[in-house]
């Protein structure tokens, strides 16, 4: 079947008329498919630049169900609020209705742009349309939106557009293109609706397409369109969808959860960090507490501490943090989200140099801290001060030239030990949050050596050892498990699982003890029924540790992954040097555990 559909340019002096067969037909520009596999060697896409050099974003949920705020005919709801219409299966019907009182005449569109610069954000994306099917636009395609359907009758989209590019920042949209929990032919309702007779082609021809079109025409350059949450396309059909609104917005990026792999840059999975540093342009991106859209009854927000540590480590990898907030029903930012990302904003106007263009740190993560990099610069992002405030660079191959404190450009004294740093810090950090040093190098940058061994120091109360740092043989392998702790609310953690064999599903860690003495050996993990009461053993240094793994719960999507740490063991070691920690199962009936860490602390 042919399916015309005639894209104009935004400018309306162009009708740019395509044929998009949703039922597959062959691209005559370059393919989405060839520009992500290519995207780490160069052929990106030609504005990605700005986003890889951005590093901080804000991601905006703000839909009919923040008027809700996760309750529903008196009951809280605990989880994601924007997910309240699937969670409380509303009937469409009843939850049309809730838009005669959403009135949210508290927003103020250079409010929240202003709360975004002194964020020290750069690029703001925002929900226009969520998988509740309620767009937050005027759309001349549904009256199901903001200004039809409410006494508010204002277009939030466009002021907020021109308050935040006003202010030098990037814009975009979030839009859900396939799930429509409004929309009879939108994935997702099966409360209202027979999922088995949807037509998926006839919603993206009717209403997501045009959709996307308006918001693609009528609110000026998009820096990025955020796509959710894929489906109802083949891969071709996706590739189709992509080439004819990329007419429209050329110089948008277009996020890969537009799916089948495509897109100009890679998301990771909600709440999700990668463990080790990433080729080509990607963005981590978190709640900011644990919900997406506002939930009255969800107060659990990161501090200051955590935001600027995640921002830190995003950058690290090579990669961008965009955190979330969820506005309530009257259009406010909730208190603790704007003051949290104030005092991010005043992290950054003293640090920012150190986070904004930089790339991967050349260093891997430290029990101090992390690294990130411009040429001839490594920044120490120093977040816990070893006690005897002599901090180690292990491996440095670097010439350094000078050491100092980037807030205020205090010098730092410094030796080199073998291939070793050592920075004499001040006896106390100027910021406890992260205390960012520089270290100038001149010749050539040291290549990350992901080999490296793990530094194990009684200098800090704890170590720990993450999973994916495991060298794994057999059966065991290292995932990134996800999972909720209620509804919608997406967690990620890496783990190691599939240990079971005692002779083949062993993991071990190459680590270096930089000082003799007792430690504790804690292991973080989760144990499900069938595996727990199994025996395990931990071999370092020649000396066996035994340990009987406890039930954590079970992991499915309708438990959620708990974890333990269970203390294991004390150690004594004689001497510093290069010690391998092997774990393996010895009971052999199933999965030992799903370890997410080895902590290791002094215990002198
Ligand atoms: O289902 C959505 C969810 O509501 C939220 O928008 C997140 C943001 O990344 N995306 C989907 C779940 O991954």
């Amino acid at each position: 079947m042919k399916n015309w559909t005639t894209l104009y340019s935004r400018k309306y002096q162009r009708c740019i008329v395509i044929c998009v067969f949703l039922f597959g037909m062959t691209a005559h520009a370059q393919t989405m498919d060839e520009m992500w596999e290519s995207r780490s060697s160069g052929k990106e896409h030609a504005n990605i630049q700005w986003f890889k050099d951005a590093k901080f974003g804000l991601f905006i949920h703000w839909g009919l169900y923040s008027h809700l705020g996760g309750e529903w005919k008196g009951k809280r709801y605990y989880g994601s609020g924007e997910w309240i219409m699937n969670q409380a299966k509303i009937p469409v019907r009843e939850y049309e209705a809730t838009a005669a009182t959403f009135n949210p005449s508290r927003f103020n569109a250079d409010e929240w742009a202003q709360l975004a610069k002194d964020a020290g954000i750069k690029y703001v994306v925002i929900t226009a349309k969520h998988h509740e099917g309620f767009a937050m636009y005027d759309s001349k395609v549904s009256t199901f939106d903001i200004v039809d359907a409410t006494p508010f009758k204002q277009d939030p989209m466009k002021l907020l557009a021109d308050a935040v590019r006003k202010r030098g920042m990037h814009f975009g949209f979030y839009y859900s293109q396939f799930q429509d929990w409004h929309n009879p032919n939108g994935g997702k309702n099966t409360w209202d609706f027979d999922e088995s007779k949807k037509d998926y082609q006839k919603y993206y021809r009717q209403k997501a397409i045009p959709q996307l079109k308006e918001l693609m025409s009528n609110y000026g350059d998009l820096s990025i369109v955020w796509f959710d949450t894929p489906g109802g396309l083949s891969k071709e059909q996706t590739q189709q969808f992509i080439d004819s609104l990329r007419l429209l917005q050329p110089k948008s990026l277009f996020s890969s959860r537009v799916g089948h792999g495509l897109g100009d840059y890679r998301d990771y999975g909600d709440s999700e960090m990668p463990a080790m540093p990433i080729n080509g342009a990607w963005e981590s991106i978190y709640t900011h507490n644990d919900s997406w859209g506002y939930m009255k009854h969800d107060m659990n927000f990161k501090t200051p501490e955590t935001i600027i540590r995640l921002l830190a480590e995003a950058a690290s990898k090579g990669g961008n943090l965009m955190l979330n907030v969820g506005p309530d029903g009257s259009g406010r930012i909730p208190a603790y989200s704007a003051q949290f990302l104030r005092e991010t904003g005043r992290w950054l106007q003293v640090n920012g140099e150190s986070i904004y263009g930089t790339t991967q740190g050349l260093i891997p993560q430290q029990p101090w801290g992390v690294t990130t990099s411009k040429p001839g610069k490594q920044y120490l992002h120093v977040w816990t001060r070893p006690r005897s405030g002599k901090l180690l660079i292990p491996n440095a191959n670097m010439q350094v030239q000078k050491v100092y404190a980037l807030a205020d450009g205090q010098p730092v004294k410094w030796h080199k030990r073998g291939d070793a740093i050592w920075i004499d810090l001040p006896i106390t950090l100027s910021d406890a949050k992260n205390t960012v040093f520089v270290l100038e190098y001149a010749g050539e940058a040291p290549t990350y050596n992901k080999n490296a061994p793990i530094t194990i120091s009684n200098q800090f109360d704890e170590n720990e050892i993450k999973a994916a740092f495991a060298k794994t043989t057999g059966n065991a392998r290292i995932e990134s498990l996800t999972y909720s702790h209620y509804y919608g609310d997406w967690k990620h953690t890496n783990c190691v699982v599939g240990m079971a064999d005692r002779e083949k599903d062993i993991i071990e860690f190459d680590t270096q003890l930089m000082e003799s003495g007792n430690y504790r050996i804690t292991l973080e993990y989760a144990c499900e029924p069938e595996s727990a009461n199994q025996e395990g053993t931990l071999s370092i240094n020649g000396q066996n540790f035994y340990f009987r793994t406890l039930h954590t719960g079970s992991f499915d999507k309708k438990a959620p992954l708990l974890f333990v740490r269970h203390d294991v063991a004390t150690i004594s070691i004689n001497k510093p040097g290069r010690y391998t920690l092997d774990i393996r199962p010895l009971s052999g009936k199933s999965e030992l555990f799903k370890l997410k860490a080895v902590i290791i602390k002094p215990i002198d």
